[in-house]
């Protein structure tokens, strides 16, 4: 009895242990730091490029950046790291005033390909 007991304390302790370990991998999980545009922002100027931090050394390999705006697509420069925990690309045109939606993608320490939005609105008038 006492054994049985005791293999259900392991069991239990390693069940606890197993939860803990994802809920810790959840948290490490690369996350945006900040950006320019803020995301959100409403900016005067339209922005020449998109910068993003992160919370951890990305992987450029799989990294991308995406600019929809108002009338649809807008090419970005290609992307590329400023440091090791940031992503930037240049904006050749000049932004007209509405809405923008930056849909990125990186990987962080664990490799885990990551996605996510950011929001801003040129308005010059
Ligand atoms: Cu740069």
């Amino acid at each position: 009895m006492r054994w049985l007991t005791s293999r259900i304390m392991v069991a239990a302790v390693c069940l606890g242990a197993c939860a803990l370990g994802a809920g810790v991998f959840v948290e490490a999980r690369v996350l945006v730091e900040k950006s320019v545009p803020v995301n959100g922002a409403i900016v005067a100027l339209p922005p020449s490029y998109i910068e993003i931090w992160f919370t951890e050394v990305v992987d450029l390999k799989v990294s991308a950046m995406a600019l929809a705006g108002p009338s649809g697509a807008v090419k970005l420069d290609p992307t590329h790291k400023m440091s090791p925990k940031t992503l930037m690309a240049g904006i050749s045109d000049k932004l007209a005033d509405g809405t923008y939606t930056v849909n990125w993608q990186t990987a962080g320490d664990d490799g885990r390909v990551v996605k996510g939005v950011l929001k801003f609105s040129v308005k010059s008038k």
